[in-house]
């Protein structure tokens, strides 16, 4: 078993950014070796942070499913693998889409520090290393859907795409989270394809791939969330973080064969 996890809104209450809780269950996991993966919208600087936090030793999946780091292993060097389109880029992109059809939007790149404390609710830290993004823009968009929509077709034309976060649209690349977790799964790190069964959580639209390439989907009860549909996902009562413990207890009580027999 191998669980690939949402931080904000799953594992992370919304508002509060609660954490402490889960820690038991972190403990637990790591006695029983089933490897945690965060795999978020947030940048990797949040993610070493939360890492150590929760005092994991496994790849990070960054930015969704833009960057990874992946930790050595006994055939590979530890390594920083790059999927999505230079930050740079997507802002200078963007910058130009806004002035040539003077559109109404703004994104952490147009922020002070305290305008992103004031927009995500984190702290001074925290915010800091939220602004440290390698290859996705979050912003907020204050324009039409009609605009909306010829935006995301301007994006097209660059190869690029709008995602939706808890609260922000996230302007990148084409790639998902699940790309990511495809990687780990069948090509490094991981390695097992079929052999390992996946269980993946998450509460919003930027999960629904990695929730449909998990063998065990679970959906925590969200507000923001409540139009994902997974087939065969299971739903949890309780937001996060409390949701999230549950699911995971509830998997771990079910027989092992369950767990060692891959669907995808
Ligand atoms: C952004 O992501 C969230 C989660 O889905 C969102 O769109 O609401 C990211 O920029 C992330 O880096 C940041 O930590 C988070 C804070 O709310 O917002
Ligand atoms: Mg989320
Ligand atoms: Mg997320």
């Amino acid at each position: 078993l191998i669980i690939f996890t949402d931080l904000d809104g799953t594992l992370l209450n919304h508002n509060t950014y609660d954490y402490e809780v889960v820690l038991p269950m972190f403990e637990r996991l790591k006695r029983l070796g089933i490897p945690v993966v965060l795999n978020s919208s947030k940048t990797l600087s949040e993610l070493e942070e939360w890492k150590s936090k929760l005092k994991l030793d496994t790849p990070v999946i960054a930015e969704n499913g833009g960057v990874m780091t992946v930790p050595a292993t006994s055939s590979q060097a530890a390594e920083k693998v790059l999927i999505g389109h230079p930050y740079k880029d997507i802002r200078s992109y963007i910058k130009h889409l806004r002035k040539r059809h003077d559109w109404q939007f703004e994104g952490f790149g147009d922020w002070t520090l305290s305008q992103v404390m004031n927009h995500t609710g984190l702290h001074h830290k925290e915010a800091l290393l939220a602004t440290e993004r390698e290859v996705t823009e979050p912003i907020l968009w204050q324009d039409s859907d009609e605009n909306l929509q010829r935006f995301k077709e301007a994006l097209a034309e660059e190869h690029l795409t709008l995602k939706k976060g808890g609260r922000f649209y996230h302007v990148m690349g084409k790639h998902d989270k699940a790309d990511a977790m495809h990687f780990l799964v069948n090509k490094e790190y991981f390695s097992c394809g079929r052999d390992c069964v996946v269980m993946a959580l998450g509460d919003s639209d930027n999960d629904i791939a990695m929730l449909n390439y998990a063998d065990i989907p679970i959906v925590i009860s969200n507000p923001a969330g409540k139009g994902i549909e997974i087939p065969s996902a299971i739903y949890t009562d309780a937001e996060a973080p409390h949701g999230w413990i549950e699911a995971v207890e509830a998997v771990l009580a079910k027989p092992e064969n369950e767990l060692t027999k891959s669907s995808r």
